[in-house]
């Protein structure tokens, strides 16, 4: 059978929408039911109504497909296989969720072979999609789910920001808007790392500081539309240490077919896969940003 991937793109679109309304509709104030690893690591009931109300769609409609989400991971047990896998986050940003600050979103990833192949990234606060297809470029939508014909889908990187199809130019990492997340991990050699990278990197030369003193650093408090943010061009660079598959799943795809790549956040991983954990990622065209990349490294590995 071949597989029909704007099938399955049409089919994630439709569903990110009816998550949207899930979880507008859901109060935030209530719905916390507990938290996984420490305080900062928060899961909610609309979470776990999401991944249901997901899974059992796509069960639906693609039977014989594997499904990996947050919410029904068991570490040590599930494995992201060759095998056609929907990688999906209910809600990836469910700190903000949960405060109401309105940048979280629905994940929906495909891949085949382990190569993130259809995308889909929902922000219903803003009614902001981002969507990509392996081959066939990415997209950024405005007022996506009302369809308004004045907000025709945006071919990604936005205007200005280069061409996918070519090698645009990035300047230096001192001329850089990075984001970057306090991830929930918060103890131990993890957090050092993060405290230490951040303060390098935002650290004004002229006082003897080792940094890099970037633009600014920015953290949207969601993996995924930090992805798309970078896909967009609206950021620069994404590092973070400690995301899971579903976390970067579609935005991967959305990113490289944005000219982007996903490299590894630890020093050399110009190869890097879906679980390792530790990423950066990287507007423009992968070849032309080898510069940058390496001077971000550089700070990591001081
Ligand atoms: C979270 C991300 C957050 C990141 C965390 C975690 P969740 O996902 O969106 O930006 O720092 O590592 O992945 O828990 O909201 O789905």
């Amino acid at each position: 059978d071949t597989i029909n991937l704007q099938e399955i793109h049409d089919t994630l679109v439709a569903i990110a929408f009816e998550a949207g309304r899930m979880i507008l509709a859901a109060d935030p104030s209530d719905i916390s039911t507990g938290t996984k690893m420490n305080s900062a690591d928060i899961v909610t009931e609309t979470d776990q109504a999401v991944e249901r109300m997901v899974s059992s769609r796509l069960q639906t409609a693609y039977p014989s497909f594997a499904f990996v989400g947050e919410e029904t991971y068991v570490a040590g047990t599930t494995h992201i296989t060759a095998a056609p896998t929907f990688i999906v986050d209910p809600i990836d940003g469910t700190t903000n969720f949960v405060h109401g600050f309105p940048f979280a979103c629905i994940s929906l990833g495909f891949t085949l072979d382990r190569v993130p192949t259809v995308g889909v990234v929902y922000n219903p606060f803003q009614d902001l999609l981002f969507t990509g297809i392996r081959g066939g470029g990415s997209y950024m939508q405005r007022n996506a789910s009302h369809q308004l014909p004045q907000f025709p889908p945006q071919r990604l990187p936005l205007a200005g920001k280069g061409d996918a199809s070519r090698a645009p130019a990035l300047g230096k990492l001192s001329a850089a808007l990075v984001a970057v997340e306090w991830g929930s991990q918060r103890e131990g050699e993890n957090f050092e790392v993060k405290a230490r990278t951040f303060r390098k990197l935002t650290a004004s030369n002229e006082n003897g500081g080792a940094g890099s003193m970037v633009h600014s650093l920015r953290s949207l408090g969601s993996a995924a539309l930090n992805i798309c943010a970078t896909a967009a061009g609206q950021v620069d660079l994404y590092w973070e240490g400690g995301c899971y598959a579903w976390d970067v799943a579609a935005g991967w795809c959305i990113l490289a077919e944005a000219g982007g790549r996903m490299v590894s956040g630890n020093p050399g991983g110009w190869e890097t896969e879906l679980d390792s954990r530790v990423y950066l990622a990287v507007r423009g065209a992968a070849a032309g940003q080898s510069e940058i990349v390496e001077e971000f490294w550089g700070v990591i590995g001081d």
